[in-house]
C-alpha cells in the first residue's frame, strides 16, 4: 500500500499495463490527470488529435493493427461526447479500448454543475456511454480505482474485444488514498477455449461428408490470429473460403481458394459458392445484413436448405441470424487447431466431390473475371474507381495497412480489394461511421512505424476529419490519404437513383446558382496544414503520385478525382425494408431445383 493521488495511481497502471499512448483532449475535467501523466511522460505517450472522435478511431486503428489496446482521455461532459461515435465504431466491430472519461466532481453531484448530466440520474455519463462499451465503471472514491482499473482491462481484452469506459469524477485525481496497484491477469487472447470433443467430432464428420464446403470467417478469425491455422486447414482439405471485410488476409486473397467477400458488393464466385453450398462452416462471423444479402434466402445464403456449423466466442452471436445445425462456441484458434488434429488423425478429410465442386466454383470465376475485367484496364478522367483499387494494390507491398471509410469507396474495396495478411484492411463494418478511415490511420501508423500506411476515403468522409491533417504533422505520423473525390455522399446519391428515380437532393456538392460541382482544394488545403499535398485527375497519373507519397515517408494526402457514375456491380442483394430490393448485376437468387 502506499498513499498516493487517483491521477498518480491511474498513470502507474497505464504504465504497469505496458500501455504505449493516450489519445486524448485536454478539458478542466482531466487537467489533474495530465499533471500525472506529465510524470510517466518517457513511458506512456499522450497524443492530443484535434478532436475526441478522432482519437477514439486513432486507439481502434492501433489495437486492430498490434492487438494491443491503448487508453483515450477526455474531459467532462462535451470531450467525452464527441466519443461516442468513435466508441460505437469499436464496439460493433469488436475492437478494444480504454475510455477514460472525466465527470463532475462527487461533492458537486446533482447540483447541475458545470457539464453535468443530471435530468434523470447523477453525473450520469454512464448512461450516455452505456451502449456503445462493453462495460462503464464509475468508481467514485480513490480506493475504488484499483478495482475498477483492473476490471475495465480484464473486460476489453478477454473474451470479444471491445471498448471498456472508466468515468471519473473529477476530485479523485486529486485525493489521495492508501492503495496499491492490482495486477491484471487477463489479455488478449489469452484464454482460448475450444469446442467440446463430441462437437468436434461431430463437425469433422459433417465436413467429411459435405460435396459443396464453404468456409466463412468474419472479424473473430483475425482477432484470435488464426490466419495460419486457417490456411493450413484449407489447404489440406481444399474447401474454399469466404470472408466478411473484417476477416479478410487471414488467407491470403491470392489464394485460389479465397472467394473474397459475399452480399451486394461481394464477388460473384463467393455469392455463387454460399448459394450454392451444402455446408457453411462460419467461424467468427456475424452474418449481418450486408455479408448475407438481408437474408434473402438464394441471394448470398441458402439456409436451411444447407447445413451450418457456426463457431463464435460470443454466444450471443450464435444463432443470432441462422439457426446452425451445430452451433460452437470457442475460439476460433483453438477450434481450428482441433480439427487440423482430426486432419491429422485421419477423421477429417474430403472427398473426390471437392473437385466437382472446385471446378463448378472455377466456372464461377472466369465468368467474373471476364466481366470485371474491361474495367479495369479502361484509362479515364475522371479515373475508372477500379484503376485506383489495382493501382493501391500494385504500389503497396503485402504488409502495407489500408483503411477505409463509409461510402462508394469502400464497396468498391469490398469488392476488389485482395488483402494479403491479416490486421491489414481497417474497415468500419458494423457501424460504418464515417471518420474512421482517415482517423484510425494514425493509430495504425503508430502501431507500425516501419509499414505504409494509406487512407483511402470518400471525399465527403474527409471532410468530417479533415483536422488529422494536423495531427499528423505535430506528430510526425507519416501517413497517406487517397481522397476519392466525386464530389458527393456519392453512397447516398446512388441509393436516390437507384430507389427514388433520381430524384437527388443532399447528397452531393454544388457551388453557386449554375451548380457547379464543389469541393475544397483538398492539396491545397493539405499544404496549408504542412502536409504534402498532390491532386491526379487522370488515371495514368494515380500510381507515380501513391508510389511517390509512399517514398516521401512524411504526411501526404492525394486528391484523386473518381468516376461517380460508374458503380460497383451487385453480386447480391442489399434491402432498405420496406422498399423492395434490387436483383443482383451480375448473378441470380438460387432457386432450388423440384
Ligand atoms: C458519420 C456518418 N454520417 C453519415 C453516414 C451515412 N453515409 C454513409 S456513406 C455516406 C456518403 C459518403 O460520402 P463520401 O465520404 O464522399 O464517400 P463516397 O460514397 O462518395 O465514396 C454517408 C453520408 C455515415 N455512415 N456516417
Ligand atoms: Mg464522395
Amino acid at each position: 500500500m502506499a498513499r498516493m493521488k487517483g491521477a498518480e495511481l491511474i498513470a502507474n497502471f497505464l504504465v504497469q499495463e505496458k500501455i504505449p499512448y493516450v489519445f486524448g483532449i485536454c478539458g478542466h475535467g482531466n487537467v489533474g490527470l495530465l499533471d500525472a501523466l506529465y510524470d510517466v511522460r518517457d513511458k506512456l505517450k499522450l497524443v492530443s488529435p484535434r478532436h475526441e472522435q478522432t482519437a477514439g478511431h486513432m486507439a481502434d486503428g492501433y489495437f486492430r493493427v498490434k492487438h494491443q489496446p491503448v487508453a483515450t482521455l477526455t474531459s467532462t461532459g462535451p470531450g467525452s461526447a464527441n466519443l461516442i461515435m468513435a466508441l460505437a465504431v469499436a464496439q460493433t466491430d469488436s475492437s478494444a479500448l480504454l475510455a477514460i472519461t472525466a465527470n463532475v466532481p462527487t461533492s458537486q453531484f446533482n447540483r447541475g454543475p458545470f457539464q453535468e448530466l443530471n435530468r434523470h440520474n447523477q453525473a450520469d455519463f454512464p448512461n450516455v456511454i452505456r451502449p456503445v462499451v462493453k462495460h462503464s465503471f464509475q468508481p467514485s472514491r480513490v480506493d475504488m480505482l484499483p478495482l475498477a482499473l483492473r476490471q475495465a482491462v480484464t473486460t476489453m481484452s478477454s473474451g470479444r474485444p471491445g471498448p471498456v469506459n472508466v468515468d471519473v469524477p473529477y476530485n479523485l485525481f486529486q485525493e489521495e488514498a492508501e492503495v496499491a496497484l492490482e495486477t491484471t491477469w487477463a489479455g488478449v487472447n489469452v484464454r482460448r477455449s475450444g469446442a467440446s470433443p463430441a462437437d468436434i467430432a461431430t463437425a469433422a464428420a459433417m465436413i467429411s461428408a459435405a460435396k459443396r464446403p464453404v468456409f466463412f470467417i468474419g472479424h473473430g478469425v483475425t482477432l484470435s490470429e488464426a490466419g495460419p491455422q486457417l490456411t493450413d486447414l484449407v489447404h489440406r482439405l481444399r474447401i474454399p473460403v469466404i470472408s466478411s471485410p473484417n476477416g479478410m488476409g487471414c488467407l491470403n486473397m491470392d489464394d485460389p481458394l479465397s472467394l473474397g467477400f459475399i452480399g451486394r458488393n461481394g464477388a460473384y464466385p463467393a455469392n455463387q459458392a454460399g448459394r450454392y453450398a451444402d455446408l457453411v462452416i462460419a467461424i467468427g462471423g456475424r452474418f449481418d445484413d450486408r455479408s448475407a444479402s438481408s437474408w434473402l434466402p438464394g441471394y448470398s445464403w441458402n439456409f436451411p436448405n444447407c447445413k451450418l456449423i457456426q463457431v463464435d466466442v460470443d454466444h450471443a452471436e450464435i444463432g443470432r441470424n441462422y439457426a446452425p445445425d451445430l452451433g460452437i462456441l470457442a475460439d476460433a484458434r483453438t477450434f481450428l487447431i482441433q480439427l487440423l488434429e482430426q486432419a491429422e488423425r485421419g477423421t477429417l478429410a474430403t472427398g473426390a466431390t471437392i473437385a466437382t465442386w472446385h471446378a463448378e466454383i472455377e466456372k464461377w470465376r472466369t465468368e467474373w473475371e471476364a466481366f470485371i475485367h474491361p474495367g479495369f484496364e479502361l484509362h479515364a478522367s475522371p479515373i475508372r474507381p477500379e484503376r485506383i483499387v489495382a493501382d493501391c494494390r500494385s504500389v503497396l507491398p503485402d504488409d502495407a495497412i489500408i483503411s477505409l471509410d463509409s461510402g462508394i469507396h469502400h464497396n468498391w474495396f469490398m469488392q476488389f480489394w485482395k488483402a494479403r495478411r491479416p490486421q491489414t484492411m481497417l474497415n468500419t463494418w458494423g457501424y460504418s461511421g464515417m471518420g474512421f478511415g482517415p482517423s484510425s490511420i494514425l493509430g495504425a501508423k503508430l502501431a507500425a512505424p516501419d509499414r505504409p500506411c494509406v487512407s483511402i476515403c470518400g471525399d465527403g468522409g474527409f471532410t468530417m476529419v479533415p483536422h488529422v491533417l494536423c495531427t499528423a504533422v505535430e506528430y510526425n505520423i507519416p501517413v497517406v490519404w487517397v481522397v476519392w473525390n466525386n464530389f458527393a455522399w456519392a453512397a447516398i446519391r446512388d441509393l436516390q437513383y437507384g430507389y427514388f428515380d433520381g430524384r437527388e437532393i443532399g447528397t452531393a456538392f454544388y457551388q453557386g446558382p449554375e451548380g457547379k460541382p464543389y469541393n475544397p482544394d483538398f492539396a491545397a488545403w493539405a499544404r496549408a496544414a504542412g502536409v504534402e499535398g498532390m491532386t491526379v485527375t487522370r488515371s495514368q497519373d494515380f500510381k507515380g503520385a501513391l508510389e511517390q507519397a509512399v517514398r516521401l515517408n512524411k504526411p501526404c494526402l492525394i486528391d484523386v478525382h473518381v468516376d461517380a457514375n460508374v458503380r460497383p456491380p451487385a453480386t447480391g442483394a442489399w434491402q432498405l425494408p420496406p422498399l423492395p430490393h434490387k436483383e443482383p448485376v451480375f448473378g441470380a437468387k438460387y432457386v432450388p431445383k423440384k
